[in-house]
């Protein structure tokens, strides 16, 4: 942990915020649970610190059960951004994204003054706005937690439970993609967290149409060498795309995984991989360049395209096109791809 930087900068933070009338924090569209216990954080943090409350906003939708669970218990409000009157704020704040990626509906030309991430650097200057970008640490929460840590900041179990689950998710119980700072915040988080909750937000109940969509992709996949390609074509929220992306990275024999789903005219994409050797927001970004907006981690990545058209064979094509341009990525020769459900006694 980095208490004396995470000291220094949040001080300057704050001092930003202080007096100002509004104060706007922007979480990535379709937030997830990193994004939302990020800004839940620094609200508490403002209004412990300066008597102030924030208005939390986003685009899209919190889809995954999971997290709509995780938004309800613990009381999270989060405004859609189509309801926000941009010109009323006095600063925006931005939580586990930045300006120019694609993946916020904060429109490109707004002042952003607070960025607080932990995604590869984008951005090209500060512009006298306030960074806090640190790619090594596995969670967005856990700066914040850090945040609240330096200034012993009291806060309760809701937060407390907010930032664990969001470690958690994020990480995948500290098995991907973490670093001391998040285990540290977990450990710490763990006991000071409401079990029953958690139980009810990893355990929330689920429609019949998330078994439909586990069902698509699997009848979807096809495997190209070490690569699977799943497309759910219609999808309720882009939430399920990620999610399944992980549940079929579990293949043996699979070390990359592209999952493809069309929702509200935009289709988004998904890019998982458990081989160290590769960069997921770098090929991610390769294979979409021409077409649409990517980004993310060394083993997570998303992307999307918009606008994208209901029309399945419109669909199929690009998913054909995004293949192609995979396999050249990673140095693979074209072939036929196999279906993951004719593989049964193949291994
Ligand atoms: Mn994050």
């Amino acid at each position: 942990m980095d208490l004396e930087r995470s000291l220094e900068i949040s001080e300057r933070m704050i001092e930003k915020v202080r007096g100002k009338r509004n104060i706007l924090i922007v979480a990535h569209d379709n937030p997830d649970p990193d994004a939302l216990a990020a800004a839940y954080a620094l609200s508490h943090l403002f209004l412990i610190k300066t008597g102030q409350t924030a208005v939390i906003a986003s685009g899209g939708i919190v889809g995954r059960r999971e997290n709509r669970t995780m938004v309800e218990k613990l009381e999270i409000s989060v405004v859609p951004m189509n309801k926000i009157v941009l010109d009323q704020y006095d600063v925006v704040c931005m939580v586990d994204s930045q300006p120019g990626t694609g993946n916020s509906s904060l429109p490109d030309d707004c002042r952003v003054d607070i960025i607080i991430d932990h995604h590869p650097q984008r951005i090209e200057d500060t512009d006298g706005r306030l960074l806090d970008i640190r790619t090594d640490y596995g969670a967005c929460a856990t700066i914040l937690y850090e945040y609240l840590l330096a200034h012993q900041v009291y806060f309760g179990t809701r937060l407390a439970t907010a930032m664990f689950y969001a470690i958690r998710s994020e990480t995948q119980d500290l098995g991907r993609e973490w670093s001391s700072p998040d285990r540290r915040a977990y450990q710490d988080l763990l006991s000071l967290s409401n079990n029953r909750i958690l139980f009810d937000i990893a355990h929330a109940k689920v429609p019949s149409s998330y078994f439909l969509n586990f069902n698509r992709a699997l009848e979807s996949s096809r495997i190209f060498h070490d690569v699977l390609v799943f497309n759910l074509f219609e999808v309720d929220h882009p939430d399920m795309v990620a999610e399944l992306a992980d549940f079929l990275l579990r293949m043996e024999g699979v070390g990359v995984v592209l999952g493809m789903g069309c929702c509200d005219q935009e289709e988004v994409l998904s890019l998982r991989l458990d081989r160290e050797d590769l960069f997921a927001g770098k090929i991610i970004r390769t294979i979409v360049e021409g077409l649409g907006s990517a980004g993310g981690h060394g083993m997570i990545a998303g992307g999307q395209i918009r606008p994208m058209t209901g029309n399945r064979a419109v669909q199929k094509e690009l998913e054909n096109t995004l293949i192609k341009r995979l396999l050249k990525t990673l140095d693979y020769e074209p072939v036929k791809g196999r279906r993951l459900l004719d593989c049964e006694g193949n291994n």
